[in-house]
């Protein structure tokens, strides 16, 4: 019954031609962030040669008629929508104002000029936070608005699911071709390594190393480091970005992950042994824990046939191999 269901849901979710041919022009609003420049660096690999980007000082997402004026100039065909306010627990809990305003405009001015000017095809990046915060794991896209969301990050989440619901609504008025991704916790090269607005990843692997640099007997993990978290290599998700633009064409939401997770505490041993310090965990439970799991359900994915290739602890080595590379934590 289930490869029925897939096999259907290949069908129906499989019916446009639209394999992007390598000078198609290809707009990455977002391109300089953890994803876009993945994104970037995987789409020049792969011989796209018209690729158009602006800076956000060269173009604000949130002014709808300075988006509306450069889509009517550039026409771009398809659009890899990876622009956003993000951040980590912390900076989510802070400041929801921004990280509701900021997201909300952004995907409203891109995806109305996106349909304005016919784009080709659109895909929009949600994140796994969209999902209940009790919700069963793991977690298919169709518990998408069945139960309340985390607190922590209601704001963001909120104007996530608006995005999925303006790509379903354009999809379902004027015919468009707007998907929409879920990608769960990700990290690797051009993450943001700041101690207070970062994610986990990012945050422990700077606090570990520096530890060791600095012979300190231990490093302050926040939380209880019981939650469980997915963690996807981003030039993994780069690489099904690209799998999706060529190879789906549903309404529906589709998740992106690995379908493995840890908890925090397994992951800052494993980051330990990567990094080769042994000091101590310290565990502040004045901080926030969070959604105590959001594991995805990636069987949509796995279905169209991409899987994810990095393992943890191969996507952990890479990353300290970008940021000494990059003398990311030169001032620890
Ligand atoms: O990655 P993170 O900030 O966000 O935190 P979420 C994950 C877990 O790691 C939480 C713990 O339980 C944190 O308490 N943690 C332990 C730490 N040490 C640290 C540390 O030094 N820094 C950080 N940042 N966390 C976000 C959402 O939730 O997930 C966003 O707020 C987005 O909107 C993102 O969806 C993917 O995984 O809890």
């Amino acid at each position: 019954m289930k490869k029925l269901y897939c096999l259907l849901f290949l069908l129906l979710s499989n019916c446009t031609d639209a394999v992007m041919n390598k000078n198609a022009k290809i707009y990455i609003p977002g391109h300089t962030g953890l994803v876009g420049s993945a994104l970037m660096k995987k789409l020049k690999k792969d011989g796209f040669n018209n690729i158009i980007v602006r800076t956000s000082k060269e173009l604000d997402l949130r002014n709808q008629a300075a988006v509306e004026a450069f889509f009517a100039q550039e026409k771009p065909e398809y659009i890899f929508l990876v622009a956003a306010k993000v951040g980590g627990i912390y900076a989510n809990k802070t400041y929801p104002a921004d990280f509701i305003y900021d997201n909300l405009l952004i995907s409203a001015n891109v995806i109305h000029a996106a349909h304005k000017h016919n784009a080709k095809k659109l895909l929009f990046f949600g994140s796994s936070c969209i999902y209940p915060r009790l919700c069963p794991q793991p977690m298919k896209e169709e518990y998408l608005l069945t139960g309340l969301l985390e607190k922590t990050n209601e704001a963001y989440a909120v104007a996530k699911i608006a995005g999925i619901t303006l790509c379903q609504s354009y999809n379902k008025q004027y015919g468009t071709h707007f998907i929409a991704c879920m990608p769960t916790n990700l990290y690797g090269p051009h993450d943001n390594f700041d101690l207070e607005k970062s994610h986990v990843l990012p945050a422990l692997l700077y606090k570990v190393y520096r530890a060791k640099k600095l012979n300190s007997p231990h490093v302050q993990v926040w939380g209880t480091g019981k939650p469980y978290r997915e963690f996807l290599y981003v030039e993994d998700l780069a690489d099904a970005a690209i799998f999706l633009m060529n190879n789906y064409d549903g309404n529906e939401i589709i998740n992106i992950g690995t379908g493995i997770d840890v908890t925090i505490k397994q992951l800052v041993e494993t980051i330990k042994k990567v990094v080769g310090y042994d000091g101590k965990l310290i565990f502040d439970t004045s901080k926030p824990d969070g959604t105590p799991r959001k594991l995805q359900n990636v069987d949509r994915l796995h279905a169209l046939g991409w899987k994810a290739p990095t393992s943890l602890v191969a996507g952990i080595e890479k990353t300290l191999a970008w940021c000494e590379k990059n003398h990311i934590f030169d001032q620890a």
